[in-house]
């Protein structure tokens, strides 16, 4: 059985208010096919644990200054940030990509309507999430900015493609670490990078926050690597034990699972103390560095 903690209930909180934020956001979409909207919203609403977005807002929260902008504006990034990951998760899940059946305890978007659907309910998400990022006030073309470049061929897409044009090799340490950076870490770093922007931080301290982010985005994807081999497909909502047999670069299949979960503690520790050294001390800084944790020391 697991215990509850305060992380857990703010966490429970906070998902809350995303989900119903993205909700309307949904419902405020117009003259979206009936299909489409529902192929978008059955990944959207597929129970996804919504990090980005609580990342994003419990910077900002750790960050705010008198220059920021309101929450309820920041809530909408935090948004657009779950529809861009969501797309990609669709993306992925594709046949001509990991060819996935389950993804967070449903059947993927492409089973449940079919390939070309799952195709544009990604394409819908991603552009979407950029009309909604132009609306946030004062730092609209900083934000998208911001986000495009984490998401973009220099980062995620880049990310993927050579993650696919890796597997069945036997890649180098500095090509894990790459692949890793621009398919999970940028799209990690860049709601801190976009959430310190936002709360008005100083320049130094955007960067700080970047540079941790970095890191924790590396310890997340080698801990997703890790539990791809040790976790419970029940409670992780996808499917297990693909890496190894899709030849995929990981730290777990280049040097073993014991050095890959030091490493993980490395990556993760390392970001943990650049956030510190970040943040103010304080009750939103503590609820930061616990979430800070838990991206990498996780079951799920
Ligand atoms: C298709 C352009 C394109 C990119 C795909 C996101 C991604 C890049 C691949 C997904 C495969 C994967 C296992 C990535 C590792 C880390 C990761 C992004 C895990 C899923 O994120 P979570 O754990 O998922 O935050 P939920 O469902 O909780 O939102």
């Amino acid at each position: 059985m697991t215990v509850a903690t305060d992380l857990d209930t703010a966490l429970k909180i906070e998902r809350k208010g995303v989900d119903t934020r993205l909700r309307s956001l949904m419902r405020e979409t117009r003259g979206v096919p009936t299909r489409l909207h529902r192929a978008m919203s059955h990944s959207l609403f597929g129970g996804g644990k919504r990090l980005r977005p609580v990342l994003l807002l419990w910077t900002y929260d750790a960050l705010r200054t008198r220059q920021a902008i309101p929450r309820e504006a920041v809530l909408d990034v935090a948004c657009s940030l779950e529809m861009i990951h969501t797309y990609s998760l669709i993306h992925d899940d594709l046949p001509a990509m990991d060819d996935d059946v389950l993804r967070r305890g449903h059947p993927t978007c492409h089973v449940a309507f079919d390939e070309a659907t799952a195709i544009l309910a990604g394409d819908g998400l991603l552009t979407l999430a950029f009309s909604v990022l132009a609306r946030t006030p004062r730092h609209g073309a900083t934000v998208m900015g911001i986000i495009a470049d984490a998401a973009g061929p220099s980062g995620m897409v880049g990310g993927q493609q050579e993650d696919l044009d890796a597997e069945g090799t036997k890649p180098s340490p500095a090509l894990v670490r790459r692949i890793h950076r621009n398919k999970t870490a940028s799209l990690i770093a860049a709601p801190m990078r976009a959430a310190a922007v936002v709360a008005g931080a100083h320049m130094s301290r955007i960067e700080e926050v970047t540079k941790a982010g970095l890191q924790l985005g590396l310890a997340f994807q080698a801990s997703d690597d890790l539990l791809d081999v040790i976790g419970d497909e029940q409670t992780l909502g996808k499917s297990v034990g693909k890496d190894a047999d899709a030849g995929k670069a990981t730290w777990v299949g280049l040097e073993g699972f014991d050095k890959a979960r030091e490493r993980t503690r490395r990556y993760g520790r390392t970001g943990e103390r650049l956030l510190t050294s970040a943040l103010q001390p304080g009750r939103a800084a503590s609820r930061l560095l616990e979430l800070s944790r838990r991206l990498w020391d996780r079951d799920r």
